[in-house]
């Protein structure tokens, strides 16, 4: 006999769209949200019987329509299930019919505009109170997204009216902020000063200790000729420089600058030219993803959440930001760029600046690799006062509460 499912404080809608990001945000928010998502003037909280949630955790539920690339970042998820708890959360397949019965929980979150069932919000607008309703948006670093964050849009549904809120993540004090976990600085920190730590993580992936002067760079981002160019400069690089690949769209690309083109590769192959040797990496979970990012000296990361991860690992990275149609992702990728190098010589910024430029409109490297000696220390440090900054006021879940405390 399957166990009755508990009442929920939180319920999060996720499509994927395509690749990781969308199912990447929506499950760390969920296991985020699970710990720390109290709010304290509402809340059916514990009272469910047999459910993995542990004394004051939130019950959250993830609907999610994609389960097998989910399974690509969540091992533990049987995606042929239809409903199942991972992490205790109770992961839920979004199909065209709604489980029988279902109660919305005390707070809903439509992801990334992705349109809630309407028999869903009808259940919602049967609710005394009804749920607060939350549209959480993409990340974005332009400045028009402090006078949207936390508008409401007031929704008609029969003779209700719900307002859905728009929550913004952003870097700056009047938008939602980045996801991070209470904790994760700490525990960056510890793993980034425990030599023998790193020694024996790297020997779990088959690698020496890191040489001196020795570079270490991961690298998960789309298809670029910068890649392949990259690949090129470090081979004749006048220090050794291993390359971290999670099997994945760059591959190709690293490849080819290889002079292997089309080569059938595999996790844990470890290709060699000149001064470089390429590692590839399965896919792992995203704490695993997060060790990856904490143990190099650059990252090269794409789309969101890897992007937001980078800067939490405190190290120096390129964003290979999501395409969009008439390069408005160059736009946005500015507009982060804006920020983050702010307050950086005016050299080290348009150096790190026209880096950025090269890796997102496929630009040949050659002289700008050239300039990593003179600005590796700096960018380094820069990583380091960048995270500090960001964290400063205040993590995504922290705000998204006090948002919702403010308006129940
Ligand atoms: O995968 P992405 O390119 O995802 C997206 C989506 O395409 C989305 O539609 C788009 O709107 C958005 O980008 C901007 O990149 P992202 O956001 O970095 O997501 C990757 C996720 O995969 C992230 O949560 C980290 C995780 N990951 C692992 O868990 N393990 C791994 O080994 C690796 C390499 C990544």
């Amino acid at each position: 006999m399957t166990s009755p499912l508990p009442p929920f404080d939180w319920d999060i809608f996720c499509t994927v769209v395509d690749n990781f990001g969308d199912i990447g945000v929506t499950w760390r928010l969920a296991r985020q949200l699970k710990r720390e998502g109290r709010i304290e003037s509402r809340g059916h909280g514990t009272s469910g019987e047999a459910t993995p949630a542990q004394d004051g955790d939130m019950q959250v539920r993830l609907w999610v329509d994609d389960l097998a690339s989910f399974a690509r970042i969540c091992p533990g998820l049987d995606p042929a299930r239809d409903g199942q708890w991972v992490d205790g959360i109770y992961v839920q397949h979004w199909h065209e019919r709604l489980p029988a019965n279902v109660v919305p929980a005390n707070v809903v979150i439509e992801a990334f505009a992705c349109e809630l069932p309407a028999p869903f919000i009808e259940r919602m607008a049967e609710q005394s109170p009804p749920p607060c309703w939350v549209n959480l948006e993409y990340l974005s670093a332009e400045s028009w997204v402090e006078d949207c964050h936390g508008l409401a849009s007031p929704q008609q549904v029969g003779n209700k009216r719900l307002d859905k809120f728009f929550f913004f993540p952003g870097f700056t004090a009047r938008t939602g902020g980045l996801l991070c976990e209470q904790g994760l600085i700490a525990e960056r920190d510890r793993w980034q000063q425990d030599e023998a730590g790193l020694a024996a993580y790297w020997a779990s992936l088959d690698l020496p200790p890191q040489a001196e002067h020795e570079i270490r760079v991961s690298l998960f981002a789309y298809e670029s000729e910068a890649i392949r160019s990259l690949v090129i400069d470090w081979q004749a690089s006048p220090t050794r420089v291993t390359l971290l690949l999670p099997l994945g769209r760059a591959v190709p690309d690293v490849l080819r600058g290889l002079g292997r083109e089309g080569e059938a590769v595999q996790p844990g192959d470890l290709l060699r030219a000149g001064s470089l040797a390429v590692k590839l990496l399965p896919m792992t979970d995203q704490a695993g993803y997060d060790r990856l990012l904490w143990s190099c000296d650059l990252n090269l990361v794409r789309g969101e959440d890897s992007f937001v991860r980078a800067q939490w690992a405190a190290r120096p990275f390129l964003w290979h930001i999501y395409p969009q149609e008439e390069q408005a992702h160059m736009v946005k990728l500015d507009g982060f760029l804006d920020h983050y190098l702010a307050d950086l010589p005016p050299e080290t910024a348009s150096w790190l600046r026209a880096c950025n430029h090269a890796l997102n409109q496929g630009e040949e490297t050659r002289e700008l690799w050239a300039q990593w000696p003179q600005y590796a220390a700096r960018w380094r440090q820069h990583g380091r006062d960048w995270s500090q900054k960001l964290h400063r006021d205040g993590d995504l879940v922290t705000r998204l509460v006090k948002f919702l405390e403010s308006r129940i």
